[in-house]
């Protein structure tokens, strides 16, 4: 098969009208910022770059010096291109103005520059992710505001996860292509097209040493693939929790399943555990692109209105038929 690069994907999705030059141009730069994010994970001890940063983002959450890395990097390589209005990354508190020495664009962009970072000390797949949404409005004076758009709005969405292989998923609205990175090469090749969620599975991930903090209907649905064929279900499953988003909905895209991380009485005054504009939305559009779904529990994350740029919400997604199954023991509750 002759192997396309993700240049040429991307300049015949802009040939078919599926994009705008500055939507490739955007995409084309978080490519190459990733193939740079990439080469600091690879190196790890060896690059000094492990280990905390000393500081917190607006998490409260320690940062890990790679976390840093990995913002600097997807910052300086977006503000010069003049595709964007603004930015916002889960490390920065504030929305990231783009320098008046540069021109603006008309999208927005938001990241988690490196999702999973406590995976990071002890070698497991970590990733980042973004989400692309159109300035409303004035774009010369992008605010907050401009950012808190329902996940429907998006653009484009995506992820890199640097496993074994660093892979490069993303939809423009037009399903769910992987790209894999060729590190002789440095460019990324198409690899796997019009990625599909399985609608059936075997497979569920959720942090079960929180099970006790769970609301009854997530406690109902996880005690029935524990229960496998000796119960409801009438057959067994298996469990995975990487505690990298990425790498578990990576897993998801690829073989199905179903990801959790439900709201519980620990996360409940936060309003949940992952955040909405830069995990759920950009997630949950990869997931219905692929035939799959993505809710709180009672909604369709995508028709959230956001309030607040770093909120949080509970997440259910994968596999149509488990995250129906589970979203109707909500509603039934
Ligand atoms: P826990 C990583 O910190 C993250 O935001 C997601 O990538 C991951 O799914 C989740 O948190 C892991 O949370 O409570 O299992 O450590």
């Amino acid at each position: 098969m002759q192997r396309k690069t993700l240049t040429q994907f991307l300049i015949e999705q802009q040939r078919a009208g599926d994009m705008t030059a500055d939507l490739r141009l955007l995409i084309e730069v978080v490519a190459r910022a990733v193939k740079a994010i990439s080469v600091n994970v690879s190196k790890g001890a060896l690059a000094g770059v492990l280990g905390e940063a000393g500081s917190d983002n607006i998490q409260g959450e320690a940062q890990k010096k790679l976390d840093v890395i990995a913002n600097d990097i997807l910052i300086q390589a977006n503000e010069w291109g003049g595709h964007l209005a603004a930015m916002a990354s889960e490390e920065v508190e504030t929305i990231q103005a783009i320098p008046r020495d540069y021109p603006k664009g008309g999208y927005l962009l938001l990241f988690d520059p490196l999702d999973g970072s406590s995976n990071i000390d002890v070698n497991v797949s970590v990733g980042t992710i973004f989400s692309v949404l159109r300035c409303p409005g004035d774009c010369q004076t992008p605010t907050e505001a401009s950012f808190l758009q329902p996940g429907d709005d998006q653009v484009a969405a995506g992820y890199a996860v640097y496993g074994p292989s660093t892979q490069l998923v993303l939809t423009v609205g037009r399903g769910v292509h992987g790209f894999t990175l060729d590190r002789e090469m440095g460019s990324f090749i198409y690899t796997h097209a019009d990625m599909k969620v399985p609608e059936h599975t075997q497979e569920y991930a959720i942090n079960s040493s929180n099970a006790r903090h769970w609301e009854a209907p997530v406690q109902r649905y996880v005690a029935e693939l524990q229960e496998g064929k000796t119960g409801v279900r009438g057959k067994d499953f298996n469990m995975r929790w990487v505690a990298s988003m990425v790498a578990d909905v990576h897993r998801i895209l690829t073989r199905g399943g179903v990801f959790m991380y439900p709201m519980d009485e620990k996360s409940r005054s936060k309003g949940g555990k992952l955040r909405l504009m830069y995990e759920a939305n950009p997630m949950a559009m990869l997931m219905e692109q692929a035939g799959g779904a993505a809710t709180t529990g009672r909604e369709r994350i995508m028709g959230l209105k956001p309030e607040k740029l770093h909120q949080r919400v509970p997440v259910i997604m994968g596999s149509r038929n488990e995250v129906e199954r589970v979203t109707g023991y909500h509603n039934d509750a």
